[in-house]
């Protein structure tokens, strides 16, 4: 027995079942994420149909744009390199299979609004940065409002006086130093990682294999040392029918290389839903995450017997086969309302409402990851 192992006992927390029952209202993280649970499940506990999905989805998730939940969903938060705050949402609709998606979206601050407006009023799927801002505020009637705040503007410049460490550059001079811009290192001296790194990739077992380095990994590290760490809401609405729709929302990754769009607004990564089957969000580090469409993936897997648990744990663990630090984690839900959910190296939380209990239900997830707990586990916490 290894050390993590002795440390997965003792945190060992009992698996708890879930008592289903519709309409279901889940979604990521804990504390001021649960609003938006509560908000969505008000509206869906009155409506029905393709409207009163899509409602509570985007009542549920403005709740989160407006309230920054966690300073990683809306406005101010976190800010791109540059200094600038952009968003990334969508939503997803299980009888039509509609989606609508905006990335990179600039100074407009309901993100999952104009990714509705997406949906409603063009034949397309995403779109992003200037051109989506443009169609928000003149085709969709939205305010032009900068999404920056005193709070987001001091964590920049705090950024910048540290050397703009950690960043997302790589292979260019200095950028391990100093602040962009940079210069492309010469050919021949680039180096897709330390040694140290380089060693720890090789484990994995497949030697031309070399996992990008993310410094979301570092930023995740410091932010599990506090005790409220939250990230990007994604939500899944399963309605009185079983009728299915979700939705994502968040200002991305702080200090992202500007005109990164992350996992949040591509349909099968962000979330995904089934009609009959079930839907699923994810949130940490997109980068990583969009290159194994997982939500899809765990929804596939429910389709294919799977409960949302068993799927969850399957699409997080096939990621961590090649990247073994990615930090994420996924929440699933049925078309009848049974609900599972799985981390990697993140201490992830959610949230349900349903009739079967009373108000919002907060879970804890152990992380499968080695570095904590045992695989699978989910606590009740209130
Ligand atoms: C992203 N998945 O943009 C998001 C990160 C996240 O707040 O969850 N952040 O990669």
């Amino acid at each position: 027995m290894n050390l993590f192992t002795i440390i997965g006992v003792l945190v060992y927390y009992p698996a708890v079942s879930f008592a289903s029952a519709l309409p279901l209202v889940l979604n990521t993280w804990s504390e001021d994420f649960t609003g938006a649970t509560r908000t969505a499940f008000d509206v869906i506990s009155q409506a029905t149909g393709r409207g009163g999905r899509l409602d509570a989805l985007e009542q549920g998730l403005n709740f989160c744009e407006l309230h920054q939940c966690g300073g990683s969903v809306g406005f101010g938060g976190h800010s791109d390199a540059s200094g600038e705050v952009t968003l990334d949402a969508m939503v997803m609709d299980g009888v039509t299979h509609d989606v609508g998606g905006v990335g990179g979206l600039r100074r407009v601050k309901r993100a999952v609004s104009v990714a509705r407006g997406v949906l409603e009023h063009t034949n397309h799927s995403l779109l992003v940065g200037e051109a989506a801002t443009r169609f928000a505020i003149d085709f969709l009637g939205f305010e032009e409002e900068s999404l920056s705040t005193p709070e987001s503007v001091e964590e920049q410049a705090a950024w910048v006086a540290g050397g703009c460490q950690p960043n997302y550059y790589r292979a260019f001079d200095h950028c391990t130093s100093s602040c962009p811009p940079y210069v492309l290192q010469a050919p021949g001296t680039r180096e897709s990682g330390t040694g140290q790194q380089m060693e720890r990739w090789g484990r994995v077992g497949r030697e031309e294999h070399r996992p990008r380095y993310s410094p979301y990994v570092e930023e995740g590290s410091r932010q599990q040392q506090q005790p409220s760490n939250h990230d990007t809401i994604g939500m899944v609405v399963v309605d009185q029918e079983g009728e299915l729709a979700c939705g994502v929302t968040t200002n991305g990754l702080g200090h992202k290389v500007p005109g990164r769009v992350g996992d949040s607004p591509v349909p099968g990564a962000g979330c995904y839903v089934e009609r009959g089957v079930g839907g699923c969000a994810c949130t940490g580090d997109g980068d990583v995450m969009m290159r194994f469409s997982p939500s899809a993936r765990a929804v596939m897997g429910m389709e294919a017997g799977m409960a949302p648990q068993e799927a969850a744990e399957a699409v997080v663990g096939s990621i961590a086969r090649y990247y073994p630090d990615f930090r994420g984690g996924v929440v699933c839900a049925d078309a009848g309302g049974g609900v599972g959910a799985a981390a990697w190296n993140l201490r992830l939380s959610f949230s349900t409402q349903s009739p079967a209990t009373e108000g919002v239900q907060v879970y804890s997830v152990t992380p499968l990851g080695g570095k904590r707990g045992r695989a699978g586990d989910v606590a009740r916490v209130s």
